[in-house]
């Protein structure tokens, strides 16, 4: 039997594998599906707090009548940061794959790698393994001692071309549209909050609404402990957002190339200095989202974490207030109070990889 007529023959046979490798792979899809439904469904634990917050989210004119002994706490001081149950996206030991996601791009992307990449990596692979095993079995040299000279066959080289072509464009359409709405710009009344990336911490800035900006340093070990949560991923001041709601987040580098990065809001951008990245962020629930600087940026890189905190509008609204900020049309407060800022340590001389001072060439210095 020549090797076209059995290829041929086996061609008949293709889509039957091409049936049994979707078979095989539709129990990783099922299990790839239930992920975002729990996520929905899932709530941190039911303490007082996290009910009330709830109760704000739902109506947040309730918000002041809100029962239970911490919310006329929070009422009375204004914003009381998240507790270390609303923590959400954080990294768990032994996980593989992503984290959980809490915004709809990163439901999107999440989709995109379950059900469209890793069905057609896992199909693809199976069969050229099986291909392979066929080769090796049925036409090694003992059970195929005079081997086929046939060297064209234009039927299973068409195909052969076709297929992979027709993949990768059913895979193109939905990464492109993927590509495309993880650029999409915020809406124009949304709200903005810049973010600054400094040699070795975060600043957010919040020009709606003041124009105050908060310093956000990483937590020593056994201080994020003794609050409850992860150490090297805890910060003193988190970057506060409302929930639902779209944020026009622009990010900008103050010394060196920094990256804003947080993997369960599938939103990574970089700051780099003298250019203002912008990109929106979604957090569809109120919670507390972990990140990391994600690009090599000095000596102390790895200890420049990022915490975003959602939080409902209200509770946003009492956190600006806290801050000293304005709301709405609001006047600029006459006084803006001055926000703490913290040198960059870089521009400290002998400093733990500070190189040269960013700010040394400052305008007529040079004359
Ligand atoms: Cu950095």
């Amino acid at each position: 039997m020549k090797f076209g007529d059995i290829a041929r023959k086996w061609l008949h046979v293709l889509p039957l594998i091409a049936a049994v490798l979707a078979l095989t792979s539709l129990p990783q899809v099922s299990l790839a599906q239930p992920a975002p439904a729990e996520t929905a469904v899932q709530a941190p634990a039911a303490s007082a707090q996290s009910v009330n917050v709830a109760d704000q989210n739902a109506a947040p004119a309730a918000a002041a009548e809100a029962s239970g002994p911490t919310a006329q706490g929070a009422a009375a001081s204004g914003y009381t940061p998240l507790g270390p149950e609303w923590i959400k996206g954080q990294p768990t030991p032994g996980a593989l794959g992503f984290q959980k996601q809490y915004s709809n791009i990163g439901d999107e992307g999440l989709f995109m790698h379950d059900v469209v990449l890793l069905p057609v990596i896992t199909a693809v692979t199976l069969l050229v393994l099986a291909l392979l095993l066929w080769v090796i079995v049925r036409y090694n040299r003992r059970r195929n001692p005079v081997p086929s000279k046939t060297s064209h066959n234009t039927l299973i080289e068409v195909i052969w071309t076709a297929v992979p072509v027709l993949i990768l464009v059913v895979i193109a359409i939905p990464s492109i549209t993927l590509l495309a709405h993880q650029y999409q710009s915020p809406p124009k009344d949304a709200l903005t909050v810049k973010v600054t990336g400094y040699q070795w911490y975060w600043g957010y800035a919040y020009p709606d609404n003041g124009g105050f900006e908060v310093i956000s340093n990483m937590l020593p070990e056994e201080e994020a402990l003794k609050r409850g949560e992860p150490s090297h991923l805890a910060v003193d001041n988190r970057l506060v957002v409302p929930a639902g709601e779209p944020i026009r987040l622009q990010v900008t580098g103050a010394d060196v190339i920094h990256s804003f990065a947080v993997p369960s809001l599938w939103f990574k951008i970089d700051a780099v200095p003298g250019r203002l990245n912008e990109r929106m962020l979604f957090i569809k629930e109120p919670g507390i989202y972990y990140g990391q600087c994600s690009e090599l940026c000095g000596a102390r890189h790895g200890y420049m974490p990022i915490a975003v905190e959602a939080v409902p509008r209200a509770q946003f609204e009492a956190y600006i207030r806290s801050q000293g900020g304005t709301l709405g049309g609001e006047e600029a407060a006459p006084a803006p109070a001055a926000a703490p800022l913290q040198a960059p340590e870089s521009s400290v001389e002998g400093a733990p990889g500070a190189g040269a001072a960013p700010t040394a060439a400052a305008p007529g210095t040079e004359a």
